[in-house]
């Protein structure tokens, strides 16, 4: 029989001498090594990490998912795909995206978020435990839907053109097995290290009209430019439980699954709290109260709102409170940084 004691490899034993992995990710080159899924992220700008949470969990977490959909009890049908409608669904837009409802703060949303494979992932990122998370939207793909507008491709980045640098992590937890086809994500490889040249080749296009600064459209020409600078467009496959992370440089969008298979995604995007203000933290805490969302960016620059319009008018299924309301942890209390506003 084997045995199943480990023997302490010189490796571990000692620091690895290559390896240069203290302090924040640059992102900007080779000069940071860390021997981890960071390497990954510095050179493609984009990473998996591997089992986040366990595979039994992701799944259980994407029943909750399906149960949510259900309990508006509109006729959606987690065994029957062709109970996929509008109709009976919450609004759900052809990205994928759920905004209202206070989605963002259902119990199982804030669980997903507060996973510590999910947040010790980020507190790598930043080397820094003192994070905040974004409030966001939570993502439905399912195959081939003709009841709403088709998914086009939205090449963009979610970081302002006019900002170089490193600046925020995103990242998605997959519940559902998502192969090729199954939608997702979809990455420029290695596009963040280029943008900075981009936008400066590129600083005299018609933009793309953004709703916030921080996003930027690729044009014809722009997805061109990065054809012709080497960089190849890539579906990233995970398994039920894996943490997938860029940097907001990356050029990235997501696709429509075109099987059987539907695809799930929780946005978990991370900043360190030093990187915002008190006053983002107050209008932050005011999003928290009011269960409303946010962008991917943790700063809460913009809030969402809860209520849901369907060709004019309200839904009437809008809801302000989640069903099950959130139960903070006091690690992930701090993710909503309100313990860090001063004199409150
Ligand atoms: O769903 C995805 O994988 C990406 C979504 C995205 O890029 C966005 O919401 O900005
Ligand atoms: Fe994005």
């Amino acid at each position: 029989m084997m045995s199943t004691t480990m023997t302490m490899t010189q490796s571990q034993a000692q620091p690895n001498p290559n390896l240069h992995g203290s302090g924040r990710m640059r992102m900007d080159g080779e000069d940071q090594t860390f021997g981890d899924f960071r390497d990954d992220l510095t050179r493609d700008g984009f990473a998996i990490v591997k089992g986040a949470i366990s595979r039994e969990k992701a799944l259980e977490f994407g029943n909750e998912m399906y149960s949510w959909l259900e309990d508006f009890k509109l006729g959606f049908d987690r065994n029957d795909l062709s109970t996929v409608h509008k109709d009976k669904l919450p609004l759900i837009n052809e990205k994928g995206m759920c905004l209202h409802y206070a989605l963002p703060h259902e119990k199982f949303v804030w669980d997903i978020r507060s996973e510590p494979g999910v947040v010790g992932a980020f507190e790598k990122i930043y080397d820094d435990e003192d994070l905040i998370v974004s409030f966001d939207a939570i993502n439905f793909q399912f195959p081939n839907r003709t009841d709403i507008a088709p998914n086009k491709a939205w090449p963009h980045q979610d970081q302002n053109p006019e900002k170089h640098g490193f600046r925020c992590m995103q990242g998605l937890v997959n519940l559902l097995p998502n192969g090729p086809n199954d939608g997702g994500l979809i990455v420029c490889r290695a596009g963040h290290r280029l943008s900075e040249q981009f936008h400066h080749d590129m600083a005299d296009e018609k933009r793309i009209p953004a709703w916030t600064p921080e996003w930027y459209g690729f044009t014809n020409r722009g997805m061109k430019w990065l054809e012709d600078h080497g960089c190849k467009w890539e579906k990233v496959c995970a398994e039920p439980g894996d943490l997938l992370l860029w940097d907001s440089r990356t050029p990235h969008y997501n696709l429509s699954p075109i099987e059987k298979q539907p695809r799930f995604a929780i946005y978990t995007c991370f900043m360190p709290v030093a990187d915002a203000t008190q006053e983002d933290l107050l209008r932050k805490k005011d999003a928290f109260d009011r269960r409303v969302g946010t962008t991917h960016w943790p700063n809460a620059m913009h809030t969402g709102s809860n209520v849901a319009q369907r060709d004019g008018t309200e839904d009437p299924h809008n809801r302000d409170a989640p069903v099950n309301q959130p139960v903070l942890s006091e690690r992930a209390f701090k993710l909503t940084g309100i313990p860090y506003i001063k004199n409150l």
